[in-house]
């Protein structure tokens, strides 16, 4: 896209946002029953208007029994009684939106609960109208072909019901049974779901795991789940009878979509989802196909940039991209990919807030990664909530698996390190809850909360609010091509930014070391945007010196 398409043809909100993730259980409670809610998060509307994002995802606010703490919907039209009420709902969204801040919600319809009446009915017996809302298979043809779950014991996706004498299929809890959306009265339920919340006013959903959603119901072996035969047809029955109907943004949770699948989601032309974000970055570090295995090299900062560079160049004529390094499913982004001893913990989430803000593509901002909340590491299986940790443990533990090992790599990888408690003071609890919080406060939090950092023009949420502010004000930063700059170096990850004749070059040192790189050859002058140090970019000659964690973008000058 070229900088006249940008101004010939007005852009969706969408591709100019930012858009900040809230947990709501993790954000603030509000009525001291140590659980996040929705007038917790009203209460601290101006915190998030003052960041400056344009729009807030919330992770599912609805009827739920939080076996998965809200992706096991029970009622979709209602809000959970740990969040409060439909009014305390529809006072948030109107309080947004008079702050001009958007609303999206966490659209779960790969699943339901097994409390949800449509799941209760469709277990009664083989011919309740119902039945076929959920994939079941009939004991007497045997065993049903082999599905993966993430969350099963056994990661068996098939639990059997004694009481029809049948399996029925899901791939997470079995309290998370997957909807049939191969039936077309299922999918005209959800579509009305949808308008049910998109005529209140929101402005977008989150489709959790949507590229699931379709499965070749006879059953063959297969490796991949997201991309069943009829899941574009479906998203293009979606975009037809919902989508294309209200000025909202559809954002596809991309799990298991590669860069050459994604525009069949994405591509404008096929009228199907607006944004996807992926999961490729979250695999790197990681030991490939073992569980959460932390990789003892560490990062590997050239296959990081290899990624990225490639899901950028997926959008580079059609579609729209975008990033993130921390949310609800991911340990905190500053531990994972920056370094969180005190030394570092400062300038290197900043350096983690810039990457995020300089690429073109709309960036989803995990809550509390603004302060350059880290990883609480428990040390007792006792002290997780999340059903992933808790029975990938028992699975381990069934197996006379290495439980030392697993709680260890849980420390760098468990979701559980990115959903404790926001923190907003040095206040018990952090300010969060004035009772025992669900899941434990980081004990960080005494040096790490946003009252701190509120006044202090050199802390993370400073240097976040700045940075909102660089990217407004710089549509290079939005539109500007991206070029990567000195693909091989092991230390710097460098690219350049280009919109018409403004040239930008973003260098992001991402390492505890001092480390230099020489600028491209078209660099004479240049001015800094943004340094997230103190100390200047040292220069001789073609070289930059960067210190540890040092993240600086420079304009190009003639
Ligand atoms: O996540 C889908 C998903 O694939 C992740 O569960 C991820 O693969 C897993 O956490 C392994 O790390 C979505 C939601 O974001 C997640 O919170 C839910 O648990 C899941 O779907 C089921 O709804
Ligand atoms: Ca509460």
């Amino acid at each position: 896209m070229t900088a006249t398409d940008i101004r010939k043809t007005p852009q969706p909100w969408w591709k100019e946002a930012i858009i900040y993730q809230i947990y709501p259980r993790s954000f603030k409670d509000s009525n001291g029953d140590g659980i996040g809610d929705l007038r917790g998060i009203i209460e601290k509307l101006d915190y998030i208007q003052r960041l400056g994002v344009d729009a807030v995802w919330l992770n599912p606010i609805f009827t739920s029994p939080n076996d998965d703490n809200g992706y096991d919907i029970s009622d979709y039209r209602n809000i959970m009684d740990d969040f409060g009420t439909m009014d305390d709902f529809d006072e948030l969204l109107s309080q947004m939106h008079d702050r001009g801040l958007r609303l999206i919600l966490d659209l779960v319809a790969n699943h339901s609960s097994d409390e949800h009446p449509w799941f209760i009915e469709s277990r009664k017996s083989r011919d309740n109208p119902y039945r076929d809302y959920y994939h079941w298979f009939p004991a007497e043809k045997g065993v049903p072909p082999k599905r993966f779950s993430f969350f099963d014991v056994k990661n068996d996706a098939w639990k059997y019901d004694a009481h029809t004498n049948s399996y029925y299929l899901r791939y997470f809890s079995e309290k998370q049974p997957d909807l049939n959306w191969e039936n077309s009265a299922l999918r005209h339920e959800m579509y009305n779901i949808m308008r049910f919340w998109l005529d209140k006013g929101i402005d977008g959903f989150r489709m959790d795991v949507i590229p699931f959603i379709s499965k070749d119901t006879n059953w063959p072996p297969v490796q991949v789940y997201s991309e069943g035969p009829s899941l574009h047809a479906h998203l293009q029955e979606m975009h037809r009878e919902v989508l294309q109907h209200y000025n909202m943004v559809s954002i596809a949770e991309g799990v298991g979509v590669t860069p050459e699948k994604a525009l069949n989601f994405v591509d404008p032309e096929r009228k199907e989802l607006d944004l996807l974000y992926h999961f490729e970055g979250m695999d790197i570090g990681y030991i490939p196909g073992a569980y959460k295995v932390p990789d003892p090299e560490g990062v590997d900062l050239l296959k990081f940039k290899q990624v990225y560079t490639a899901w950028d160049k997926v959008f580079e004529q059609r579609g729209w991209g975008t990033i993130y390094l921390g949310n609800h499913d991911q340990p905190r982004m500053l531990s994972r990919w920056g370094n969180d001893d005190p030394a570092f913990a400062k300038a290197s989430a900043k350096l983690l807030m810039t990457f995020l803000l300089s690429h073109r593509a709309t960036p989803f901002f995990y809550a509390g990664d603004e302060l350059g909340m880290s990883n609480i590491r428990f040390d007792s299986i006792n002290d997780y909530r999340d059903i992933e940790t808790i029975n990938q443990y028992e699975r381990i533990r069934q197996e006379v698996g290495d439980l030392k090992t697993f709680m260890d790599n849980q420390k760098l990888t468990a979701r559980d390190n990115g959903r404790t408690p926001f923190q907003w003071n040095s206040d018990p609890n952090a300010g969060f809850s004035t009772s025992n919080p669900w899941l434990k406060v980081n004990p960080n939090y005494k040096t790490v909360n946003a009252e701190l950092q509120e006044n202090d023009p050199d802390s993370p949420l400073s240097f976040f609010r700045k940075l909102v502010a660089l990217r407004r004000e710089n549509k290079t930063l939005i539109y500007g091509i991206y070029e990567l700059v000195d693909a091989t170096h092991p230390e710097v990850y460098a690219y350049s930014r280009t919109l018409e004749n403004d040239r930008l070059i973003v260098l992001l040192n991402f390492s505890s070391n001092r480390t230099s790189i020489s600028l491209p050859s078209y660099v004479n002058e240049y001015s800094v945007l943004i340094n997230n140090l103190k100390q200047h970019m040292r220069r001789d000659s073609g070289n930059v010196h960067l210190e540890a964690w040092q993240a600086v973008i420079i304009r190009v000058e003639d």
